[in-house]
């Protein structure tokens, strides 16, 4: 059987044959590789690895120019995976770093970081994901290394091993798998990931097998904003029952954090946001009752809840889902004299800095921030997506829109700008 040159994948023969099973559950997806087994061995003789695939990008050549080309993306390397993105949900820091407010950003680059997608080829050494496996790309990487102090340690995720140049939107060998179709100019990677394209290449540290059975436009979700949400309560303050909490920003990860606290126990659950359409579906997660900061005329917000706090002294856990410094403020001046835990989750802007009196410290207030919630990426994911199997996390409502193609990106943006969307899922 003739094998197209563009296009030679372990598992099945044809391009065709490869994009229907995209479409199968796990079980079925099986059934047929196993039925194209016999094209596989007669294609085996002619392929000498994986060639670059041409596909369609959205690539951000500047700030807030964002248009769809073709891009070229190059075979895996030594210890990289190229997967086949089957959807991406948009998040507020792919649009945080196209406004231009990211310092680290760098343009032309394919953005996207919340996504769902099947291994396509793999680069020499690879071994814990293989042809045909799905995977949810992490931005943080988990090494999983004996000599990685930050993978044994059990008090963080944040292993630096491709820190560098994933920081420089470059892969570790510190070149670029990406290339514009028209002049072959160089595109930068980011945050590791680069989803805003059918194909990406990632490190296989940051590849987190998951079970294929839940929907893509579900698994996708757990790249960032849930598991950041759930981490929050579950690993980062380690919130306990009958504890109070407050959470401030209902958008995705705020809600995260309320369906995590309510999980926990936790009691009562004070939810703020300056968007009261947000109140609702907060109160349906486990808020017990929500606050609108417009509402206080001018009396600060952490004045406002601890005045409505069950000792009148604040609340045992505060969050900041905003990314706003003077929510942060609240937020930690919001927490229970003694021993009230703030923990920040918002990304602020560039050049942002964050204030308060010591007082608050001396005073027994303690301070935290999480990245991607504490998970280790490649263990974390898995258990968090076979969770939601299980029907012990509910993540339907966070899928407010859904688009098609890789252009629906820019429709996704509109709806993330809209103040109703918690997540727009666009299906290449
Ligand atoms: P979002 O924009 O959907 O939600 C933010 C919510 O905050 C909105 O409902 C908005 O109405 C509300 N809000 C805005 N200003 C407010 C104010 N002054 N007081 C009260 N509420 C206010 O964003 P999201 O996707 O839920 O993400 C929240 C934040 O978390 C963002 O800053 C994002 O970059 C960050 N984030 C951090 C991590 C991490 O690992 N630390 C991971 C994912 C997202
Ligand atoms: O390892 O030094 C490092 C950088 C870790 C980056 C963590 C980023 C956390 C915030 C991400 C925002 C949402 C995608
Ligand atoms: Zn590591």
């Amino acid at each position: 059987m003739a094998v197209p040159t563009t296009f030679i994948d372990s598992n099945f023969a044809t391009r065709t044959e490869y994009e229907a099973s995209l479409k199968l559950s796990g079980e079925e997806r099986l059934v047929a590789e196993e039925k194209a087994g016999t094209a596989r061995e007669a294609s085996i003789e002619i392929s000498s690895g994986p060639s670059p695939i041409t596909c369609k990008a959205m690539i951000a050549f500047g700030v807030d120019d964002l248009r769809e080309e073709l891009i070229v993306v190059a075979p895996p390397r030594a210890g990289e995976v190229r997967v086949k993105v089957l959807c991406n949900a948009l998040c507020h820091t792919d649009i945080y770093t196209l406004s231009g407010a990211d310092p680290e950003g760098l343009f032309p680059s394919v953005l996207g970081h919340e996504a769902t997608s099947i291994v396509e080829s793999v680069g020499e050494g690879v071994t814990s994901v293989k042809v045909g496996d799905t995977v949810v790309p992490g931005y943080t990487p988990q090494c999983k290394g004996s000599d990685c102090i930050f993978c044994i340690s059990p008090k963080t995720n944040l292993c630096p091993k491709i820190r560098g140049t994933q920081g420089k939107g470059l892969m570790p060998d510190g070149t670029s798998r990406l290339t514009l179709k028209s002049d072959g100019s160089t595109i930068y990677h980011f945050m590791g990931c680069s989803t805003f394209a059918e194909y990406a290449v990632l490190a296989e540290i940051s590849c987190a097998k998951v079970n294929p059975e839940l929907e893509p436009s579900k698994a996708c979700l757990f790249g960032c904003g849930i598991s950041t949400g759930l981490g929050a309560v579950w690993n980062t303050a380690k919130v306990e029952p009958f504890t109070s909490v407050a959470v401030f920003g209902l958008g995705a990860v705020g809600l995260a954090v309320v369906q995590a606290a309510k999980a926990v126990g936790a009691y009562p659950i004070v939810g703020v946001d300056t968007n009261p359409k947000k109140f609702e579906l907060a109160k349906k997660l486990g808020c017990d009752f929500c606050v609108n900061p417009m509402d206080q005329g001018d009396t600060p917000m952490q004045q406002v809840l601890i005045a409505q706090s069950p000792t009148g002294f604040g609340y045992d856990y505060t969050f900041d889902c905003t990314g706003n410094t003077n929510v942060m403020r609240s937020a930690l001046e919001a927490a229970h004299r003694g021993w009230g835990t703030c923990v920040l989750i918002g990304v602020a802007a560039a050049g942002k800095e964050i204030s308060t009196r010591p007082f608050q410290f001396i005073t027994g207030r303690k301070c935290m921030g999480t990245a991607f919630g504490g998970w280790k990426t490649r263990d974390a994911i898995p258990m968090l997506i076979e969770k939601t199997l299980r029907g012990e996390i509910k993540v339907d409502h966070f899928v407010t829109h859904n688009f098609s193609g890789v252009g629906g990106t820019a429709d996704a943006i509109k709806a993330l700008h809209s103040g109703d969307c918690l997540r727009a899922v666009v299906t290449y």
